[in-house]
């Protein structure tokens, strides 16, 4: 029997976006983003035909998230057409057992929806799936020890063709984690618990990173939908299929926006219209941090603020920063400002004929400097 499986995870949905500038519209864009992302992979994963839809942890961004936010989710959950959706408490959406999260998704929550709140096996027989599921619930925001231990304790399994990991957390050399304070795991320890497969969550970037994987031990799903600068990829969640030949991995592509980051070193006007053009093939489903450098005529500097606010609007968001861009310092650049045989006059023009921009910015800044 195969078994075919979504597996997703780290959604945060109820980010709020409130860290960083955004323009007000721009913000709820991001904020919805997320839950259309939900939406999205449920339909993808009705579209596959899979039978088992995996959260593993942060489906929320808060152990206590706003209401609608619980309800949303769980009305797009209800949508997949499969035989079961498991979901699984992360770092971020823990269950401690006090806080009203759990409760409440135990509450509202379709036959169809299983949450692995303990640290128990979760056979799947009764949603007419011969798998096991062996989960590794946050229980807390940090912690130095991963949840795994009750999984190789067990004395006996239940039975069943597929035995199937759960976890969220941190592995060694694969996740970054400085202060081993997620939960971390290590490869070999996964190895050890005899499981088909473990669907992991919490690093936000996919691993392995690779269209398709066979025989994976583990992989983490990345987040499906971009959330900051620091997010280089478009988002994606695995298709794992399960059969006679083992277990197959294919990423699909889920996301809506696109954090990047372009450096431009300009040389001369014709520079900002390229990048303009560039800016505009991005489009408006990207976020754009802009760092410039270089030089520009007189005319094309003093006008870069206006141009600059014109390839806004290509993008859905630019941020830039024009710190490093200077202007060119032609002969009568050099030549209106400073009169004939003067000392600036004389150490800028022989410093423009030898040809050397980056000697020649430093002057002009340091009498600049002094004229001031
Ligand atoms: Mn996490």
């Amino acid at each position: 029997m195969s078994l075919k499986v979504f597996h997703t995870a780290d959604l945060h949905l109820g980010m709020t976006f409130r860290n960083r500038g955004y323009p007000e519209e721009v913000r709820q864009q991001l904020v919805e983003a997320r839950y259309e992302a939900l939406e999205r992979m449920v339909e993808l994963a009705n579209a596959e035909k899979c039978r088992l839809f995996i959260v593993a942890g942060d489906l929320f961004h808060r152990a206590q998230p706003p209401p609608e936010a619980i309800a949303r989710a769980v009305r797009s959950l209800s949508r997949f057409q499969g035989d079961c959706v498991a979901l699984l408490p992360g770092n971020h959406d823990y269950c401690d057992g006090y806080g009203s999260l759990w409760k409440e998704l135990r509450e509202l929550a379709p036959d169809s929806l299983l949450l692995l709140t303990d640290t128990v096996p979760y056979p799947l027989h009764d949603y007419g799936i011969d798998a096991v599921l062996y989960p590794a619930p946050c229980h807390r925001k940090h912690s130095r020890e991963n949840r795994l231990g009750w999984i190789r304790q067990l004395a006996e399994r239940p039975a069943a063709r597929w035995h199937l990991g759960v976890a969220h957390g941190t592995v060694r050399g694969i996740s970054p984690d400085l202060e081993d304070e997620y939960f971390p795991m290590e490869e070999s320890e996964l190895a050890g618990l005899r499981l088909d497969h473990c669907f992991l969550g919490h690093t936000h970037v996919r691993h392995p990173d690779l269209e398709e994987v066979q025989g994976a031990l583990f992989c983490f799903s990345g987040t499906p939908e971009p959330d900051g600068f620091d997010c280089r990829h478009g988002g994606s969640a695995w298709i794992t299929t399960l059969d006679e030949n083992g277990v197959h991995c294919r990423a699909v592509a889920t996301g809506k926006f696109r954090f990047m980051e372009i450096s431009r070193e300009l040389r001369g006007a014709s520079g900002l219209d390229e990048l303009e053009e560039e800016l505009r093939q991005v489009g408006k489903r990207s976020l754009v941090k802009l760092r410039l450098s270089g030089f520009l005529p007189e005319e094309a500097y003093n006008n870069r603020r206006r141009r600059l606010d014109e390839m806004r609007s290509a993008v859905l968001y630019l941020e830039d920063n024009d710190s490093d861009l200077a202007v060119e310092l032609s002969a009568e650049f050099i030549a209106a400002r400073f009169p004939a045989g003067s000392f600036p006059q004389r150490l800028l023009s022989r410093l423009a004929q030898k040809n050397d921009p980056a000697a020649l910015q430093l002057a002009y800044r340091l009498i600049n400097e002094v004229k001031r």
